[in-house]
């Protein structure tokens, strides 16, 4: 396949309400998006590296200006032979950026899909035809403010329950969700990284609410003290930012650092290589589940169709796009019995809505091949 070039397209997306996690607080999504253009049609990629580095090294500057300097130019180099199965290969001698990378080769793999005339689903091998729908609440100012919050979500339908925890915000909030909600409801949490291994006993305080997981309750790379702290807790360990490609996912579960993984194809490098960790977690008995980071209409398409494999058996961060944005660069994501329906068709299945498109964004850069 010829690639004419890449744009890189930053738009700014208001948040319907601050998203505010151990690492920060998020009133509107920066966001990068890598457009392939090709003589027979475009691809999109979302990059998924958020403005400022403090969930991983990546941000979007830095990822825009790898694409441009470093990355890119592998890619043209590689002529009219380009596929989306040489992306990863083509971009390795490049160290880390895989946000970066993930973004090109998505943008590469949906031009190719749509002249195939095949989907995201398809390709990837989607079993199912809606995924159920989780969500992420993050930190509040109150206890009654959180609970508000919860109801609205359980009113909307939301079938899993993900609450975002740091010191001083874990044991009380939990109880009083299953207080005020029941046992029934299916809860999580998700430190991003924010505690120690001397925390063990408040982690260890929240095994009476039957959590389904604690997502990276330590720093991303204390995998060695991950499996020291299963051995402390009961609730099952799920890692999110500690993975950053298939060979951590086996690290990671050979050591006994976790029982389950958040799959997010942009911190992995792409959705080839979150369907490996699928396989092999699979493979080991491990469940994963489909992470999110705020991804507009274009990421959250290819999200939607990586959740519905079939080890995809917990629901992920597969959101409506109205959890975060009052208008979508796409039709946007809407909540049925609490499911998200996977695209059908060909590439991701959705496009962006040019005038909104139009409206949203700050920037472009041509990139020519
Ligand atoms: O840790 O899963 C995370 C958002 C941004 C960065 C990291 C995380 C998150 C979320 C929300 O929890 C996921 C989503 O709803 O897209
Ligand atoms: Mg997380």
């Amino acid at each position: 396949m010829k690639v004419a070039g890449f744009e890189l397209r930053r738009i700014a997306m208001p948040l319907v309400a601050p998203f505010r996690t151990s690492f920060g607080v998020e009133t509107a999504r920066d966001v990068l998006l890598v457009r392939a253009a090709t003589p027979d049609g475009d691809g999109w990629g979302e990059c998924v590296a958020m403005a400022a580095p403090l969930y991983s090294p990546e941000y979007a500057d830095g990822a825009a200006q790898v694409i441009e300097r470093f990355l890119a130019p592998r890619l043209f180099a590689a002529g009219e032979s380009l596929g989306p199965l040489d992306v990863a290969r083509l971009l390795e001698p490049v160290r880390g950026h895989r946000m970066a990378k993930a973004a090109l080769e998505t943008a590469v793999l949906d031009a190719w899909l749509r002249v195939r005339g095949e989907s995201f689903g398809s390709y990837l091998g989607a079993v199912r035809d809606r995924v159920p729908a989780g969500v992420s609440v993050g930190i509040m100012d109150s206890i009654p403010a959180l609970l508000d919050a919860v109801a609205g979500y359980l009113d909307q339908g939301y079938l899993r329950i993900k609450l975002k925890i740091e010191p001083g915000w874990d044991v009380a909030p939990v109880r009083a969700v299953r207080e005020r909600f029941g046992d029934d409801v299916l809860l999580q949490v998700d430190a991003n990284a924010a505690y120690t291994l001397a925390d063990a006993a408040v982690l260890g305080a929240l095994d009476e609410f039957g959590l389904l997981l604690i997502e990276q309750p330590l720093a991303e790379d204390d995998l060695r003290q991950h499996a020291a702290l299963a051995q402390l807790i009961r609730t099952p360990i799920c890692l999110d930012e500690s993975i950053e490609s298939a060979k951590d996912a086996a690290d990671a579960l050979l050591l006994g650092a976790c029982r389950i993984i958040n799959v997010k194809p942009g911190r992995v490098g792409g959705y080839l290589e979150a369907r490996r960790i699928h396989d092999l977690a699979q493979a080991h008995g491990a469940a994963v589940w489909c992470g999110g980071m705020l991804e507009t209409g274009l990421g959250r398409a290819a999200n939607v169709a990586l959740a519905a494999l079939p080890g995809f058996t917990l629901p992920g961060d597969t959101s409506a796009s109205d959890r975060y944005f009052a208008q979508d660069v796409t039709e946007p994501f809407v909540l049925a019995d609490g499911h998200v329906a996977v695209p059908t068709g060909p590439g991701l299945g959705v496009e962006p809505l040019p005038d909104v498109l139009a409206a949203l964004t700050t920037s472009t850069t041509w990139l020519p091949a």
